[in-house]
């Protein structure tokens, strides 16, 4: 008792003390995780020279908007970018995790820029261009190399963005081909993180026209989690989209698509995998893999930036018959778990895009060679 007393007096003070210097120890306490994460982040980028020594080479940032874990499309542009680095000696690195706050970016981007340190700022998202356009307007020397968005013109700006609309269309087919010979309901499901330009007008349509090009009457279940982490949201959606028909889902929503594989291995659903091969995340759950080569990307533009050869101006698209867009079918446990026919179906739509028969444009349209 009498431990319990002396504690909860000290505590009482603590706080009193703790609430007169809030807003000074939590700025404090702030920078010092800021600073402690970005030199562990800095140090895990494993270059030899310290961020932002570049005397002898170039010294790159890699801004994440969001959390590199959990996030393939990030974890790739991380792996793409130090695979450059590290056959450059005296080139060095440094990641910045800008977090889920996405009013907070254009800051973290212009303190980077401001800083003066980094010849070169990589980042990826459909929401980069815009901000990076912004902060470069004041920092003319900045250059910026940007994936999964677009911009052309900027001279200090170079994008290259995927074609989703093939990545999503090959998604459907498959998620439809299982869908039908389950015997389920003509219902796919789709749980974005968040509703963007990409999402709305060309992945999820993308994922639809796939899945019709099966069966006409097939609609699609799109649902939001408003963030992109919070798995249990995941998970919630996720249960109440098969309850409703949906059999097959196709999770685009970060850390939250582990809820979404969770809730379906419990009830017998399917899951597509989308931007890296998700087939041992849990064999048998998951049935297909639609992949972004961002890995392979980041390491060719890093590449070409480091010998002065990245066209800033550009923006770039790459389709399947690029090589940057594919479907996974050749991972032993898709072979094992998908059926024969279903894969025969699949690899034949596949075969069209790889060799340039069918190509999509993003808003929709077939082009056939
Ligand atoms: N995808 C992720 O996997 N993780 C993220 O944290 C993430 N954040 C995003 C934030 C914004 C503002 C936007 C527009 C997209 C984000 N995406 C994220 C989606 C990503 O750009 C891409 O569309 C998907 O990975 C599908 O390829």
């Amino acid at each position: 008792m009498m431990k319990q007393g002396k504690v909860r007096h000290s505590s009482g003070a603590f706080t009193q003390f703790f609430r007169f210097f809030a807003p000074f120890w939590s700025k404090v306490l702030l920078a010092g995780v800021l600073f402690a994460g970005s030199i562990s982040l800095a140090f895990a980028g494993g270059s030899a020279e310290g961020a932002g020594s570049g005397k002898s080479g170039q010294s790159i940032s890699i801004f994440v908007p969001g959390v590199t874990s959990g996030s393939p499309i990030y974890e790739m542009l991380v792996a793409g970018v130090q695979k450059a680095v590290d056959e450059k000696p005296g080139t060095s690195i440094k990641v910045v995790e800008g977090g889920f706050n996405q009013a907070e970016w254009e800051s973290k981007i212009t303190s980077l820029a401001a800083s003066g340190a980094y010849q070169l700022i990589i980042s990826s998202n459909p929401a980069m261009p815009a901000i990076c356009e912004a902060v470069a307007a004041k920092f003319p020397k900045q250059k910026f190399l940007l994936f999964d968005g677009q911009l052309a013109g900027n001279p200090q700006v170079y994008t290259l963005r995927y074609n989703q609309r093939e990545q999503a269309y090959l998604a459907g087919h498959l998620a439809a081909l299982v869908s039908q010979a389950e015997g389920a309901p003509k219902k796919l499901g789709l749980i974005a993180g968040q509703e963007y330009p990409a999402m709305n007008d060309i992945i999820l349509p993308g994922f639809l026209q796939g899945a019709r090009a099966v069966d006409k009457g097939f609609s699609v279940d799109f649902r939001v989690v408003g963030n992109w982490y919070d798995a249990s949201k995941g998970s919630e959606l996720a249960a109440s989209m098969i309850r409703e028909g949906s059999k097959v889902i196709l999770p685009i929503a970060g850390g939250a698509n582990q809820g979404v594989v969770q809730a379906a291995s419990d009830s017998g659903a399917k899951v597509v995998w989308f931007d890296v091969n998700g087939y041992g995340i849990k064999p048998g759950v998951v049935v297909g893999s639609a992949i972004l080569k961002q890995d392979k990307a980041a390491y060719e533009k890093t590449k070409l930036y480091l010998e002065g050869k990245l066209p800033f101006g550009k923006a770039e698209l790459v389709g399947v018959a690029d090589g940057y867009v594919d479907f996974v079918d050749d991972d032993p446990v898709y072979i094992q778990t998908v059926s024969e026919p279903i894969r025969k179906k699949q690899a034949e739509m596949v075969a069209r895009f790889r060799t340039g028969v069918l190509s999509l444009r993003e808003d929709g349209t077939e082009l056939r060679n």
